[in-house]
């Protein structure tokens, strides 16, 4: 397949200055007429082409007049028109099949042809399978649309900008028009049509701008959608108050929709969401599903100014808006809940998705330098780590210089297509301060290892820190260069007290508690003086590089810092190196000396009442097998599992049943509906309290969920319980599934968890309950979010239960594959990136998963999104 390559960049030779578009909706048929100004250099004007794909060309005109075949060409999914000018306008109608649409991208139904509704999908390159245009992210246009449709089946129409006037036609057909006045890219382009309900709320922004807020989805779905108007109205706020950002248009629309591809989508002024990110109700969305609806709402608002106002030059600039916007999001979301859990669960997440990706055959630089296909970019590296790449940035700034550069970035940009070298200018220009330095890390992949060592020198009261730096090779990139590293520190004398840190030559901040050390050499010393004790290193605190620490703390100095340390997040984390060695000692049967300090201080923690509730429950819980599979030569997933349940079973026989029991109960006497922090922290300690007993008194356990199963308040607590019953394959577990099947049959979020958690069986019965998930009535293979509730959750979440000795989870995820990539290569390709890690699995494993991954691979006809995958993974 032919590679896009970000050196090759031209700027367009033809721009789009106006649009008008004009949709005579319907299901089976939709024609779109298309009205496009264009502009181009009248010095040397190139053949106009136009991208189109899927469409069939109805009529074609060039100024006013129709334009005979012999001057214009549709094939290999480009228009090319001949004798088009600057300031030619273009006009052509096409016809295209929303119904037949199972792909998800362009416009397509979703529901059922009797009561389903319209909408489009446009980002990154779907606006090309509705009409020809130049689609891509540096033509901006300004958008006039107006929807044609039978009033009765397509009462609402909806397109992104302001309403321009509605009426009625003949037929029993109606209109609407939309006029959007901020430039954008194709892929901002949005409609929906269809039978849809709406909650609204006026909304006045800081400057005293009325504008109105409206939220639309299906019947028996719109009284879910309170919480997320909430969190809407609470990110617009924050908006306008972290950053300054104001909305820009009179009304801004939000549409649920159970079928779709991705979380959900921020088109100018109509916003696209998965359902499973907008509706929320305690008795179907457990609390984290809350704080996921929180946050992708806050996400998609945050891109009307990053992504939307500022956007990107070309999609190799994807990090551009996703970054920002992920770490806009993290901000948002550490200010409306605790910052050192929003920490630790952002940390858990880069561990588990980005640092994966980096270390396999997938891994890319946050900015690509190349791409088949851009679908295929929208990855953990781009998202996550991008966003940690800002976080460097704006820690370096500190929060006032962040904010003046942000400022700067905004009014530069606005209303352009930039790129990363624009932000990082923008930013550094309002601070006086060179940033080029960590466009590297853009360009670089692979998570930089950080090495450690620390000397004490007693008679010269010395502390000498040495940190060294390495990346391993990445497909295509065999050398690695040295990149800025920040090192947020703190230095802890034996009692755990933060001691005041003398930096050698270096008088700035003498005497603070905590400052940032930025390594940017292969290796670097820093003396610390006055030193009167060896101490024991906090470092990398709130983790302030996307990096891999090594340091060669002895078991009690991690233990020191899980006691001690008031940042929550390397509190966290010295228990999590604590848990890796624990791990490390059970695997090598040899000295329990880590597992010994583990279990130790966590029974502590466990008795100490001042202990945050939430963060209890993260600290007991160990890291998860996909991370400590990174510290396997050669991974066995059984074993891992095998090895991990073990380490729980020592923290839990360490704690005490009894203690463990007294603990539940005191948690389950609070049972309450309520959202706040505190009834969530009980909640998730209570479920982890459980997760332990389970691991040590399974009969006690089940009991206890049982109980706590029937008498749920809520979907937290119900799933909590239904899933212990589940994992420790209770005798109860068998009603229970059947009574959630029957009580939630019409509800697909809560179906999806139905189908999630028991592909998360452990072991090999998995396959055969996959199996029979698959032929229940509720499954199929065109809704995304049932895919990955059943495949997604079992071959990403289940390492043991997917990676069978025998190889049978791999062929029958590879058959699965090719079925879904005929219907939707978009996910498809996404699915099959669970392969990833393949290279790493013992003999028998390995051999077993390339032969299904090179089958897949030899299979005629994959779409180019999964080829693209399957072809890196075999190189
Ligand atoms: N910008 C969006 C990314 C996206 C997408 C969303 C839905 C379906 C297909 C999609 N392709 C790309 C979502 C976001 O990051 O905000
Ligand atoms: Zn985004």
């Amino acid at each position: 397949p032919t590679l896009i390559r970000l050196s090759d960049y031209q700027a367009p030779a033809w721009r789009v200055s106006r649009v008008e578009l004009t949709f005579d909706l319907g299901i089976d048929a939709t024609e779109v007429t298309s009205r496009l100004q264009l502009a181009c250099d009248p010095t040397g004007p190139a053949p106009l082409r136009l991208d189109g794909e899927g469409l069939t060309l109805l009529d074609i005109q060039l100024d006013g007049q129709p334009l005979p075949e012999s001057a214009w060409r549709y094939q290999d999914n480009v228009l090319e028109v001949d004798g088009a000018r600057d300031g030619s306008v273009l006009e052509t109608r096409v016809r295209v099949t929303p119904a037949a649409n199972t792909a998800l991208e362009g416009l397509y139904l979703s529901g059922s042809r009797e009561t389903g509704f319209l909408l489009t999908q446009c980002e990154a390159e779907g606006f090309r399978h509705i009409t020809f245009f130049l689609d891509r992210p540096d033509v901006l246009a300004s958008y006039t649309v107006t929807l044609r449709a039978d009033r009765e089946r397509f009462p609402v129409l909806l397109a992104g900008g302001n309403p321009d006037g509605h009426g009625e036609l003949d037929d029993g057909r109606h209109w609407a028009r939309f006029v959007d006045p901020h430039p954008k890219p194709s892929y901002l382009f949005a409609l929906v049509a269809g039978r849809l309900q709406k909650i609204e709320r006026d909304y006045v922004t800081g400057s005293g701008r009325p504008l109105q807020l409206v939220i639309w989805a299906e019947a028996d779905a719109i009284r879910h959608c309170g919480y997320a108007m909430d969190a809407l109205e609470r990110a617009m706020r924050w908006d306008e108050q972290a950053y300054g950002r104001e909305y820009d248009l009179d009304v801004f629309h939000v549409v649920a929709t159970h079928d779709f591809n991705m979380g959900a989508m921020e088109n100018k002024g109509l916003n696209i969401f998965n359902a499973k990110y907008l509706l929320a109700d305690p008795d179907s969305s457990t609390d984290e599903e809350y704080r996921a609806v929180e946050a992708v709402v806050a996400h998609e608002y945050f891109h009307n100014w990053s992504g939307n106002r500022v956007t990107c030059r070309d999609w190799f600039q994807l990090s551009l808006k996703e970054g920002l916007t992920v770490f806009r999001e993290q901000q948002f979301s550490a200010d409306m809940n605790s910052p050192a859990l929003k920490r630790i669960e952002d940390v858990a997440l880069l561990r588990r998705a980005q640092f994966p990706e980096d270390a396999g055959p997938l891994a890319h630089p946050v900015r690509p330098a190349q791409y088949s296909e851009i679908n295929n970019f929208y990855t953990a590296t781009v998202y996550e780590k991008g966003s940690e790449l800002v976080r460097m940035v704006a820690g370096r700034l500190g929060r006032d210089g962040f904010r003046r550069g942000m400022d700067q970035y905004f009014s530069r940009h606005d209303g352009q297509a930039a790129t990363l070298e624009d932000f990082l200018g923008a930013l550094g220009d309002a601070n006086g301060i060179d940033l080029g330095a960590y466009l590297a890390w853009y360009a670089q992949a692979g998570t930089p290892r950080l090495t450690a060592r620390g000397r004490y020198d007693a008679a010269h009261r010395t502390y000498t820190l040495t940190l060294s730096q390495h990346t391993a090779p990445t497909p295509g990139q065999p050398h690695k260069r040295a990149l800025p590293i920040p090192v947020k520190l703190a230095l802890f004398d034996p009692r755990g007290r933060m001691v005041p840190l003398h930096l050698a030559g270096n008088g700035a901040d003498a005497g603070a508690s905590e400052r940032v050390l930025v390594v940017d050499k292969a290796e670097q010393s820093f003396v610390f003086e006055q030193v009167e004790a060896a101490p024991v290193p906090s470092l990398l605190r709130g983790f302030s590089a996307p990096v891999i620490l090594e340091c060669d703390y002895a078991p009690a100095d991690l233990a020191l810092l899980l006691r001690h340390d008031p940042d929550g997040f390397n509190r966290w984390e010295a228990g999590q190196q604590l848990a890796a060695r624990a791990y490390d000692n059970l695997r090598e049967g040899n000295s329990s000396a880590a597992l010994d300090a583990w279990c130790e201080a966590l029974s502590a923690l466990f008795g100490d009442t001042s202990v945050d509730a939430a963060l209890l429950a993260d600290l007991l819980t160990p890291p998860g097998e996909i991370e400590l599979s990174e510290r396997e030569r050669q991974v066995n997933p059984s074993h891992v599992h095998a090895l991990r349940q073990q380490l729980q079973e020592h923290l839990a026989l360490r704690i005490g049943r009894e203690t463990l029991e007294q603990r539940y109960t005191a948690l389950a006497a609070h049972t309450s509906l309520e959202l706040d922090a505190a009834s969530q922290a009980r909640r998730r300690l209570k479920r982890r309290v459980l997760e332990l007993l389970a691991r040590i008194d399974p009969w006690a356990a089940h009991g206890l969920a049982t109980l706590q199963y029937d008498n749920a308040p809520n979907m937290t607590d119900r799933l909590g319980a239904l899933a212990v019953l589940v994992r420790g394959d209770a005798p109860q577990a068998h009603a229970a599934l059947a009574h959630f099947r029957e009580r939630y049959a019409d509800n697909p979020l809560a179906m999806d968890k139905w189908f999630s958690v028991q592909a998360l069986l452990p072991g090999a019965v998995v396959l055969e309950r996959v199996r029979q998930l698959e032929s229940d009535p509720a499954f199929t293979l065109k809704n995304p979010n049932r895919v990955n509730s059943l495949f997604g959750a079992w071959a990403r979440s289940n390492p043991d239960g997917f990676h069978r000795p025998d190889g049978s989870g791999y062929q029958l995820l590879a058959e699965r594959l090719r079925q879904l990539d005929a219907l939707n290569p978009q996910v498809s390709a996404r699915l099959a990136t669970a392969f990833n890690g393949w290279q790493r699995l013992e003999p028998t494993r390995h051999a077993a998963a390339r032969s299904a991954i090179a089958a897949l691979a030899a299979h005629p006809g994959l779409s180019r999104n999964l080829t693209e995958i399957v072809q890196s993974m075999l190189q």
